[in-house]
């Protein structure tokens, strides 16, 4: 009998601050359904709610048991698509949340590790993308936000959790679309085509580089 595909799974989150869209589930949704290297894509949005967020990510994670989490995000200002290397343990919010909460200086879990790095080969994903022909590049900050708490619920959902042993996953901002770019403030965008083509790259990337040891590309920063 034919086993169904496994699946990969690719959130992006509502619009949320002063913004009406948020391309990070406009391309997660044009991406549901695809396959890539025999593994189907499903797509979620969460809400952009502390809290909220991570235990609707849990319930995802039960219900479709991935082989691979890409959870998305919007960062204005980014003219790449950044793949993020480190989630940290702390809630620090500039704004409200879409629900209103605004915490400070509060653990994502409390008594969890201080930081997790992402379970996903980040710099041979870095390099497909760039192979595509699109900007991209590795990121040591998913900022304090919703981003960073999903990224953060995620890694330790991975690392704790017996079902999820050998699941994969981590956390990709993008940058805004060009016809939002301007209202953000932000002068860099990207065409949703490209941020889609992006991640498709990475998604093969990650799907086919399984061995133990990542691409040995520099691609650090002095600050
Ligand atoms: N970006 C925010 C939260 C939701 C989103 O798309 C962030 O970077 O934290």
């Amino acid at each position: 009998m034919l086993r169904p595909p496994s699946k990969v799974l690719v959130t992006g989150f509502d619009p949320f601050g002063d913004a009406d869209v948020n391309p990070s589930w406009l391309v997660a949704r044009a991406l549901h359904g695809r396959q890539i290297a025999r593994h189907r894509i499903v797509a979620a949005q969460l809400p952009t709610v502390f809290g909220q967020s991570a235990q609707q990510l849990s319930a995802l994670l039960k219900l479709h048991r991935p082989a691979l989490v890409l959870c998305l995000g919007l960062a204005a200002g980014r003219a790449a698509i950044s793949l993020e290397r480190v989630a940290i343990n702390v809630d620090d919010a500039r704004i409200p949340d879409n629900r209103g909460a605004q915490p400070i200086d509060s653990p994502v879990v409390q008594a969890g590790p201080s930081a997790y790095f992402a379970r996903m080969p980040v710099k041979a994903m870095l390099q497909a993308i760039r192979a595509a022909g699109i900007p991209a590049e590795l990121s040591n900050t998913a900022g304090t936000f919703v981003c960073n708490h999903v990224f953060y619920a995620l890694m330790h959902l991975l690392a704790t959790r017996r079902d999820h042993k050998g699941t994969r996953g981590g956390f990709i901002h993008l940058p805004c679309l060009p016809e939002h770019a301007l209202a953000h403030g932000a002068p860099a965008s990207m065409a949703q085509h490209d941020m889609e083509r992006g991640l498709r790259a990475a998604i093969r990337a990650a799907l086919e580089h399984t061995g133990a040891q990542d691409v040995g590309l520099a691609a650090g920063t002095t600050h």
